[in-house]
């Protein structure tokens, strides 16, 4: 089974409101050829890619946007992008706001293997901004409001001699999340993210949202010697300017590809999971040289 194989990320432009599932369906899927032509066994989307990224509205109700969810995976719109997968041998990362039947809001991602089979799923432990309506912002962020805290962990998955390991966006800027996963021996870590251009607390870090991005993912890779893939929903989004910059970087922190714009786009590289042994046979050798002891403090309360 290959450790050398061709991984894609498969960012996409802004999806607006009035969007159809079916239609960013369509998107993904001509992103999801261009990535099988190139010869990639692994295409990863963003977060929340079928709809546009609607916590950035209050509404009283908080069952108002349920339409934006999915109550069953795979559903009606969704499936040609499973056929899709099964035809073309090319596993996918697919993030969507789940409904649970008891209720349950989650901001979830599921993982396919290259048959179309989903193998994985994990919802978003580090849910940022806030639950109650703050009209100072010029846009809300209220993933806390409209979703609970993921109940899956942080998960790893083994599926064609690979071990994959799944975080979704803001997750990737905590050390916690990429240790969690190297520790239970992820070599590719996968994540989408929607990552506004304007920080409203803190707008001074405006600047430095394309760097914060690729800071966290290149030291989440190195200090654990992993791969990422990293994929942007981008552009102007109703109103909200996403950032762009989705990349895959390797276990010695190097950017490999980067995409280019904030269009749907597909950014490919060859990757070879043997390659993480350089990272953790030697500087970051958990068994050696890590001090577990002395790190009680990470996990209190
Ligand atoms: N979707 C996100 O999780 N966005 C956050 C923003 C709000 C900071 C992020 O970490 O990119």
């Amino acid at each position: 089974v290959m450790r050398r194989f061709i991984v894609a990320g498969g960012q996409l432009g802004p999806i607006s409101r009035n969007e159809t599932k079916a239609s960013a369906i369509k998107r993904m899927s001509e992103l999801m050829k261009q990535a099988a032509e190139r010869g990639a066994r692994l295409i990863v989307f963003p977060e929340l890619a079928l709809t546009t990224f609607f916590p950035r509205w209050w509404s009283d109700n908080k069952a108002a946007f349920d339409a934006m969810f999915e109550t069953k995976m795979p559903n009606n719109d969704v499936l040609p992008l499973f056929q899709l997968s099964e035809e073309l041998e090319i596993a996918f990362h697919l993030g969507y706001a789940e409904l649970t039947p008891e209720g349950r809001r989650f901001n979830t991602a599921i993982l396919t293997n290259c048959k179309g089979r989903i193998v994985g799923k994990y919802r978003k432990i580090h849910l940022p901004g806030h639950s109650d309506e703050q009209s100072w912002r010029p846009f809300q962020h209220l993933e806390k409001y409209y979703f609970e805290k993921g109940d899956l962990g942080f998960p790893v998955f083994d599926m064609h001699n690979w071990k994959l390991g799944m975080c979704i966006c803001n997750d990737r800027r905590w050390p916690e999340t990429w240790r969690v996963l190297g520790l239970k021996g992820a070599e590719l870590v996968v994540l989408g993210y929607n990552t506004p251009l304007h920080y409203p607390p803190a707008p001074e870090h405006d600047h430095l949202q394309y760097f914060h991005n690729e800071l966290s993912v290149q030291a989440g890779c190195y200090q654990n010697g992993l791969w990422s893939v990293a994929v942007a929903k981008a552009g102007y989004e109703e109103s909200c300017e996403l950032i762009g910059g989705s990349i895959i970087v390797g276990p010695t922190g190097e950017i490999i590809a980067r995409a280019q714009g904030s269009h749907d786009q597909v950014i490919s590289s060859e990757i070879d999971l043997d390659r993480c042994r350089e990272i953790r046979e030697n500087i970051f050798n958990f068994d050696e040289h890590r001090q577990p002891n002395e790190y009680s403090l990470l996990a209190k309360e």
